[in-house]
Order: C-alpha cells, then sequence, then structure tokens
C-alpha cells in the first residue's frame, strides 16, 4: 500500500482508498447498517436486492464492507470487529468516502444490567463511556485515583432512532413481542473484562463497578464496547460544509454500484458521478442510531 504523500492528515492508497477500511469513494453508500461480526455482516447482506451485483471488499486491517440496495435504496453493511478504536476508524473513512449525510446503525450484541430476559432488543436513546483509568495503581491499589472513569452521556439522533424504532415496530416477529425497549441508556466499555466488571486473573479493582455504574447512570440497561464511539463522532463531526475543494477527495466517476447514482436518497454523494452538481446550501451530518441484541 502506497500513501499519498501530499496529505499526511488523510493517508490513502496510491488509487484514493482510506487505509483500513480500503474502500474509495463510490464503494460505500450514506446508509449505513454497521456490525461486529462477519457472519452478522454476511446474514444481513443476504437480505439485499439481488440487483445490482453486491459489492464487497474484505481489508486487510479486518473491516468488511458490502454495498448493494435494498428494496432500491442503497445501502451498505460495515463489520468493524470490535472496540473503540475500530469504530473510530469505520466513522471517519466512511466519511471521508461519502459526501452529504451520514446515517449509521449499529446493529450489536449487549449484556444487560436489568432483568430484560436473554434475546430483548434494546434502542438505546443515549450512551456514556466507561474506561479503565490508566492513571489509577492496578498493581497496588490506588487512594488517589478512580479505578474507572464514567463519561457524560452522548445521545443517539433522535430522528434515526424514531425512525428505526417505528420501522422496527412494524416488522418485528410475534417473538419479540414486549421485548423491545426504547428508552434506554447504554454504557460502552473499553474492555470486554476489567470495565465490564468481569472477575478474571487481572488486578482490575472492579468488584463494585457494576452497582456503581447502575447507581451512577439513571436508566443503564445496557453494556457493550462500540456505541458511545459511534453517537460520540457522529455527534461532534459538525457538519462540515462541503465543495468541491473541500474537506473530502473527489469522488470516483463512475460508482462501483452503478446504482447508487440514482438513488442516492436525497444526499449529493453519488450524483456527483453524474456530474449533477452539489448542494452546498445545508450542511451535512452525521446520525447514529443503535439496536442491540440482549445475549446475557
Ligand atoms: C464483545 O464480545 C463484542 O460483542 C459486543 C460488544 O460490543 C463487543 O464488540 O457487540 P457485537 O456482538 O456487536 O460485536
Amino acid at each position: 500500500m502506497k500513501a499519498r504523500v501530499q496529505d499526511a492528515n488523510f493517508p490513502k492508497t496510491a488509487d484514493g482508498r482510506v487505509y483500513h477500511l480500503g474502500i474509495r469513494a463510490g464503494e460505500v453508500a450514506n446508509r449505513i447498517i454497521t456490525v461486529g461480526s462477519v457472519s452478522r455482516a454476511e446474514g444481513i447482506a443476504k437480505m439485499l436486492d439481488t440487483s445490482p451485483k453486491l459489492f464487497s471488499l474484505y481489508s486487510e486491517r479486518g473491516f468488511i464492507t458490502i454495498t448493494g440496495c435494498y428494496k432500491t435504496v442503497p445501502v451498505s453493511i460495515v463489520c468493524i470487529g470490535m472496540g473503540a478504536p475500530n469504530a473510530d476508524f469505520f466513522i471517519r473513512e466512511v466519511r471521508e468516502c461519502v459526501r452529504g449525510d451520514m446515517l449509521v446503525i449499529r446493529l450489536g450484541s449487549c449484556g444487560c444490567l436489568t432483568d430484560l430476559p436473554v434475546g430483548s432488543l434494546v434502542l438505546p436513546t443515549s450512551s456514556i463511556a466507561c474506561t479503565r483509568n490508566v492513571d489509577f495503581n492496578f498493581a497496588s491499589g490506588d487512594p488517589w485515583e478512580v479505578p474507572y472513569r464514567l463519561s457524560k452521556p452522548v445521545s443517539a439522533d433522535p430522528d434515526l432512532h424514531k425512525a428505526l424504532q417505528d420501522a422496527i415496530e412494524l416488522t418485528r416477529p410475534p417473538s419479540l413481542e414486549n421485548l423491545v425497549v426504547s428508552k434506554a441508556v447504554n454504557a460502552s466499555t473499553d474492555s470486554f473484562y476489567s470495565s465490564q466488571g468481569r472477575q478474571t486473573s487481572f488486578q482490575d479493582h472492579n468488584a463494585s463497578l457494576i452497582d456503581h455504574l447502575k447507581a451512577a447512570v439513571p436508566g443503564l440497561t445496557t453494556l457493550e464496547m462500540e456505541t458511545f464511539s459511534i453517537f460520540h463522532l457522529a455527534a461532534s463531526w459538525g457538519g462540515v460544509m462541503q465543495s468541491s475543494s473541500g474537506v473530502n477527495p473527489p469522488l470516483a466517476t463512475s460508482p462501483v454500484v452503478p446504482a447508487l447514482s440514482g438513488k442516492s436518497s436525497g444526499t449529493s454523494a453519488q450524483m456527483e458521478g453524474l456530474n449533477v452538481s452539489l448542494d452546498i446550501s445545508s450542511r451535512p451530518v452525521i446520525k447514529a442510531a443503535a439496536a442491540q441484541m440482549v445475549f446475557a
């Protein structure tokens, strides 16, 4: 892989591909479902229209992008693996490849801190971050520091959250009756182990962490590892005004999935491939929401 030396801030391969997802403009849609596991990505991809042919790219860093249409609307499924760093690569590198609004729904699994049964679906309205405080002396204890830090909450995009809630309401199978929770707080942790309160061979000083979390965060329901980063980056991107000389690279002139061109659902992202002039009158946004299936 050769980086374009002219842009050290956002290195790309010589043919314009972002470094870790491996995609370039025209290969990812503005509507994205992100998941953590390969089988989930491939399972969802089976629901896409059979035409046009799906674009799929398995990057050497382990990310998978599958782009096609669902009922003629362009959508991408991006498998990002686990954790905040991967969520960061995902949001930033996809943002670099699309123009216009970017809609992201994470479909994930989660642990549950309430009495919801396994199989319940939770749509968090907000997420906090719970992170291991590396300044705490884990080897011998520390009277001066707390072992875990909790952030302020960041919200899901309210419109996308509502749209997701409505869509699930309309389509959910009878087995999910009464098991959908759409007002809940999520906590994203930086470890599956220490900051989720698991007791292992490490001295994690986390025996009371779950009780502390429940007491400190009203409405806390789910634990997982990516939602906070996705919500936070979406909320803080800021809707940079884009232009042909703006923050994003020139788009590919012929999208890999031809149907993306005409069906960009109101965004200007893939239209530039058809030489449709870019609407720079409104600020693009990143909207994010999540649905999490309770697995434990
Ligand atoms: C840990 O086993 C993984 O499962 C959860 C956590 O967020 C973490 O990524 O989500 P996914 O099943 O969606 O990956």
